[in-house]
């Protein structure tokens, strides 16, 4: 900060940034809900893990505390690049960022979850699911990082990268099942509007 500003222009410029710091951890993101046809999105690949990728980062992080959940995609804001925030804590205390993530299965072994979604508000399906994956991806500074996640977190990031690929976890579900949901939301999003 420049040394020939006033006492209180300099107070006035710490508290504008002060704010506008604020605001930022502050931005919760709109979630698209099922049938939006922009949830078909296929995202496209991360090239650069700059600021506005960590500032996205937040963003994604605020909206799922918020939301609550515990798992989010970009796609599901709208935003059409290949990054997972996941937090499976109960105190909001491990924020997991997964950057052009990808999976390689590495048995046959099923399990079986109840899965929810932030974008089908309100209903919970069992999903079978390869339960054994080797995960590969960029955390927020660009490094990469393996891991071999079981239980729920192999769950939520096969759930997320799904996300990423314009899949929802309707569409394990019959027809039947999957319109009967669809129909239920867009009743309940009319009523919104
Ligand atoms: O991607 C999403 O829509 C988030 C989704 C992740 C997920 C949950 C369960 C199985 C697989 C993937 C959710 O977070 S749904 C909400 C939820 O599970 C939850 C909400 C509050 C407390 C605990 C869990
Ligand atoms: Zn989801």
């Amino acid at each position: 900060m420049p040394n020939n500003l006033t006492n209180s222009t300099m107070l006035a410029v710490v508290y504008a940034r002060l704010l506008e710091t604020r605001h930022k951890q502050m931005s919760l993101l709109n979630i698209l809900e099922f049938p939006d046809p922009r949830l078909r999105t296929v995202a496209k690949p991360v090239t650069e893990v700059d600021d506005s990728v960590r500032a996205l980062v937040s963003d994604m992080l605020e909206t799922m505390y918020d939301a609550p959940g515990i798992g989010l995609a970009a796609t599901q804001v709208n935003v059409h690049q290949r990054i997972v925030v996941i937090d499976l804590s109960e105190d909001a205390s491990k924020p997991q960022v997964f950057i052009n993530p990808e999976i390689e299965v590495l048995d046959d072994a099923i399990c079986e979850t109840q899965e929810g979604c932030l974008s089908v508000p309100g209903f919970y399906e069992t999903i079978d699911r390869p339960e054994h994956i080797r995960l590969k991806a960029l955390d927020q500074d660009g490094k990469p990082f393996e891991m071999e996640p079981d239980g729920l977190m192999a769950v939520c990031i096969q759930h997320e990268i799904d996300h990423l690929n314009g899949k929802l976890f309707v569409d394990y579900l019959s027809a039947f099942k999957r319109d009967r949901i669809k129909k239920k939301l867009e009743k309940l999003q009319r009523k919104k509007n």
